[in-house]
């Protein structure tokens, strides 16, 4: 039996998607429709940065509330505080939010206007993603005050006990002298362990935080029997959290993008499932050998969504032919991707437009991305399905492999972290009745600069088609 063993495992700055911590949600707040994007702050407590957009106009009021996703504090809700309208677009609303805790969170925005009222609730995880360093400046500025002060407490000790009882005019005599030198170095000597104890609490209180610094799980991928890939959940240390308390998402605890490197011309999105606790398995599909980057998206009890990362090198792959949710897509080599393309060709003669912006797509400014399908006459096709009860899935990633974000027509949250909101938000809203638009959009925002690509799939006459776009992100 051959085993291959997974090479690495990534430990990003990540959560729900990887390298992609903001929070992209377009929804229905009763009337209205709003696009609310969250900021989540890098440290916790922090303060996080919300962002909403109301489609219609004549809002006059648009209050957020932080709470949490689930447990009593999600019943009883803190007085809201008001979002601020922008002065150039009076359908642009901006508030911050304090997130006290780390954990599952939710906004909830409520908006007020000429059409009455509406509600809706955003999830988001917060967590600790890193320790704010001290900048150099700052730390120079306050290692001088420090000394300064030292040397200025042990210089008024010296000064009180050499000349605070002597007539003005007189000098201080040796014995004086002798007394006032030895109280500075008592004084020295109590300035310096001060300050070591200090630095000992110091270091105490920073290792403390350290441990709350979020460390997604983490797995071992392994090939058994020739074609099982097995996954083997790994708690690096973080809060406490479980392997096996996870909430199905279309039927699925686990929807797993596997990604063909390094040229990131194929992909699969393949639904292991759990046979013991912590452990994932799936009888792969053919597969060519090769290098491949598995990113496994799971949703934790509370709703916290996690992306759990690890490559595997793979022999050639005999597998079944895919079936059920599972799905395939294949695309150009990234080496020969031409990045300002709009129409990738799909199977069939049916074509896949980007409706791209002509402007372009700069890092962390929130935008639709729309997507259609055309027939070979180039008209909208017909025999549009849902996909696991989505119009489309779409897979934003960086051509270095450090941001990988899975997205639906609602945006980045998961929909079982959607469904713990509220019995409003049903996950099957946006699906149309009767006929299906050949066209999805996804709501996302570019974490940082670079080379990307989107992979949107869609499915179209019995068939999970996957168009595949590059792009430059500046
Ligand atoms: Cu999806």
């Amino acid at each position: 039996m051959h085993r291959w063993l997974a090479l690495a495992v990534f430990s990003c700055l990540a959560l729900a998607h990887v390298g992609s911590p903001d929070v992209f949600h377009e929804g229905k707040a009763g009337p209205y429709t709003a696009f609310v994007t969250i900021r989540p702050p890098l440290v916790i407590p922090g303060v996080a940065e919300i962002e909403i957009r109301v489609s219609e106009p004549g809002i006059e009021k648009v209050r957020i509330t932080p709470m949490p996703l689930t447990g009593d504090g999600a019943k009883f809700a803190p007085t809201p505080d008001i979002a601020e309208r922008s002065k150039d677009d009076t359908q642009f609303f901006t508030g911050s939010l304090w997130m006290m805790t780390s954990g599952s969170w939710q906004v909830r925005v409520h908006l007020d206007g000429s059409r009455g009222s509406g509600k809706l609730s955003v999830p988001v995880p917060a967590i600790a993603r890193k320790t704010q360093a001290m900048d150099l400046a700052m730390a120079a500025m306050l290692t001088a005050l420090m000394l300064l002060l030292s040397a200025g407490i042990v210089s008024i000790v010296g000064a009180a006990s050499r000349e605070s009882q002597l007539e003005p005019g007189l000098q201080p005599d040796p014995g004086r002298l002798k007394r006032a030198r030895r109280m500075m170095i008592i004084a020295a000597v109590t300035v310096v362990a001060i300050l070591y104890l200090g630095n000992l609490w110091w270091t105490a209180e920073a290792s403390a935080y350290d441990r709350y610094i979020y460390k997604p799980l983490e797995m071992d991928a392994t090939l058994e029997q020739s074609e099982r890939l097995v996954l083997k959940l790994r708690d690096p240390g973080w809060l406490p959290r479980l392997l096996d308390d996870f909430l199905p998402d279309h039927n699925h605890l686990m929807h797993m993008y596997v990604i063909r490197l390094p040229e990131m011309e194929r992909v699969w999105h393949l639904h292991p499932e759990m046979t013991a606790s912590g452990v994932f398995e799936h009888k792969l599909p053919p597969m060519p050998a090769g290098r491949y980057r598995l990113y496994s998206d799971v949703v934790h009890k509370s709703g916290f969504p996690e992306t759990i990362v690890a490559e595997i090198e793979l022999p050639e792959i005999a597998g079944k032919p895919i079936e059920g949710d599972d799905s395939t897509g294949v695309g150009p080599k990234l080496s020969a991707s031409n990045r300002d393309l709009a129409v990738a060709g799909l199977e069939d003669g049916y074509r896949m437009i980007w409706e791209r912006d002509p402007k372009g797509y700069p890092a962390r400014k929130p935008a639709v991305f729309r997507f259609r399908i055309e027939d070979e006459k180039g008209e909208p096709a017909e025999g549009m399905e849902l996909y696991m009860g989505m119009p489309g899935h779409a897979a934003f990633l960086k051509h270095d492999g450090t941001v990988f974000a899975h997205v639906h027509p609602s945006g980045s949250v998961p929909m079982a972290s959607l469904s713990l909101t509220s019995a409003e938000a049903d996950p099957h809203a946006g699906h149309a009745r009767g006929v299906l638009s050949p066209e999805a959009g996804f709501p996302y925002g570019f974490p940082s600069p670079g080379h990307y690509r989107i992979i949107v799939q869609m499915k179209l006459a019995g068939k999970v088609r996957a168009g595949m776009f590059d792009l430059n992100v500046n």
